[in-house]
């Protein structure tokens, strides 16, 4: 992958979690004269630094969670703690020699493109002790310093799970105790001895429930839906196993191999004919019947919409720790959270002495992670609200010249690694640069007939999936658009962004 020629663009990512790195390492090579990345938190790492909830994993297996350029023989389970994934990439970074081109404290809070200069300006703070007296712009004021930057590319690299979701319940705001999102854990906070509430019961809230139970003196869990769930096949990797992977990269790329497609095949009941989630079903509830013996608790905790349609979540230690006599399920739906605790509809207040919400984070309706103004004035924000987020591929945006999105609009995945597609999208962006260096041109966007064709295929191709099987999903907006998935097979994505069609987009000198 390396390269001797210099890509003579200004380019900045913003975000450090895989896709910023993964990016950032790809265009090094490739010898991009200028390469800054935008982190607004104090280190690297995206969902992986956030999500620190206790027993925070990955559900997908670590040796394809991972890059394919970067194999870790040392992966210590089968599934990776979220300190092992995290220590994986800040190794990613350093190994790549990527470290030094990231700039952390600098949130990127607006991204203007200049439509005479054809440039991108962005606006980036930091905070003010982290400054230098002679930065421009400076506020005394905010606390902050800030200043703005050019670039002739901009890739953002936020990640869609960024932004945690608390959930608007009457009264939260009056609530005097302990109160934290899952991605926000305030791990000064006290378990022990306490009565605490858990709202959610979605991927998040699977993870750390067990820990929470063993820890607290009643555990409170307030349920809206309940999840499909699967067993987890979680297991440590020997140092034996360890050591042939080091011996044979071959043997470790046949086992990614090998679990990429066991992954895939899952892809049919998915998104060719959701009828073949019966047998999933089956083999879900028996293994639900298996773990709950309590009629009562097995029927609040059967899901009654087809596996597949939310997250199917994979848990060996759930269903055992809601059977523990510290723990309530409550279905009821919340009414209002008071002073000391919360009321359900059928009029019941309970005492709580925190509360988390593993509430999740906002994703369909939402709209830019900050000011991005395009060609002309155009505003991404409102376009995005007004008519749901939508991009070409997940990547370029009509009306916005040399913006490149990671893991955009119609990214998301049901049933196999996200890393797959970061490494379809690092591909598709450093093959859109190399085409504009080659045509020796200034900007390219996409045509806005290629956008408008590719999103009308996408909600075609929605239409048979288990996600239009009737369920309320964090993956639909509330017009019921799917903007949060890919409704097909990973490796047609990959085929689909293997190298840019020059047709797709407009360039201009
Ligand atoms: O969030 P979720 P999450 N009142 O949306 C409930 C990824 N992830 O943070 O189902 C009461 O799954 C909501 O109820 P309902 C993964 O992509 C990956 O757990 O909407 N309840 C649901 O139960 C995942 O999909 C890993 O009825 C309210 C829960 O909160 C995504 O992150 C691990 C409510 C939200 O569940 C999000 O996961 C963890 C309200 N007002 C997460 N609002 C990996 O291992 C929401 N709920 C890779």
């Amino acid at each position: 992958m390396s390269s001797s020629s210099k890509i003579a663009l200004r380019v900045a990512i913003v975000g450090s979690g895989f896709a910023g790195i993964g990016m950032a390492i790809r265009l090094r090579r490739m010898g991009v004269a200028s390469l800054t990345v935008y982190e607004a938190a104090p280190e690297i790492g995206g969902t992986w630094r956030d999500n620190a909830y206790p027993g925070a994993a990955c559900d997908i297996p670590s040796h394809l969670y991972s890059f394919s350029f970067a194999p870790n023989p040392s992966w210590s389970r089968t599934f990776a703690s979220q300190r092992e994934i995290l220590d994986y990439l800040r190794r990613c970074a350093r190994e790549h020699g990527i470290e030094s081109l990231i700039r952390c404290n600098a949130r990127v809070t607006a991204a203007r493109f200049d439509d005479d200069a054809r440039v991108w300006r962005l606006d980036v703070s930091t905070p003010q002790a982290a400054t230098s007296a002679s930065r421009p712009n400076e506020s005394n004021e905010t606390g902050l310093a800030g200043e703005t930057v050019e670039a002739d590319i901009v890739i953002m690299a936020s990640g869609p799970l960024s932004r945690p979701a608390m959930p608007g319940i009457t009264g939260i705001e009056r609530f005097r105790g302990a109160l934290f999102h899952s991605a926000r854990w305030d791990h000064d906070y006290v378990l022990e001895g306490k009565t605490v509430a858990v709202i959610g019961t979605g991927a998040s809230a699977v993870q750390f429930i067990p820990h929470l139970q063993r820890r607290v003196t009643r555990l409170l869990v307030f349920q809206r839906t309940p999840p499909w769930i699967m067993p987890r096949p979680d297991r440590p990797i020997g140092e034996r196993a360890q050591r042939v992977f080091r011996a044979l990269p071959l043997a470790q790329r046949f086992a990614r191999w090998s679990l990429y497609w066991q992954h895939e095949a899952r892809a049919l009941a998915f998104v060719v004919n959701p009828k073949w989630m019966r047998a999933p079903m089956r083999f879900a509830s028996s293994y639900l019947a298996r773990r709950v013996g309590d009629p009562e608790l097995r029927a609040k905790l059967t899901p009654d919409y087809v596996l597949g349609c939310k997250r199917v979540l994979l848990s060996s230690d759930y269903y055992p720790a809601l059977t523990q006599p510290n723990v309530d399920v409550i279905t009821a739906p919340i009414r209002e959270i008071v002073e000391d605790g919360i009321v359900t509809e059928d009029g019941r207040r309970r005492h709580v002495d925190a509360i988390v919400c593993a509430t999740g984070f906002e994703v369909a309706d939402a709209g830019a992670p900050f000011p991005i103004i395009g060609a002309h004035g155009a505003d991404l924000d409102a376009r995005w609200r007004s008519e749901g987020p939508q991009a070409y591929l997940g990547a370029s945006i009509a009306g916005f010249p040399n913006l490149f999105m990671m893991i955009g609009p119609n990214t998301g995945l049901g049933h196999n690694s996200m890393i797959y597609m970061i490494e379809s999208h690092i591909a598709y962006i450093a093959s859109c640069l190399r085409l504009l260096c080659r045509r020796g041109a200034r900007t390219m966007q996409v045509r806005e007939d290629v956008e408008h064709a590719f999103n009308e295929w996408l909600r075609q191709a929605f239409q048979k999936t288990v996600w239009a099987s009737g369920c309320r999903s964090w993956y639909l907006s509330e017009r019921g658009r799917n903007a949060a998935l890919w409704p097909g097979f990973t490796f047609t994505f990959r085929r689909l962004t293997r190298r840019v069609r020059p047709g797709d987009y407009v360039f201009e000198k």
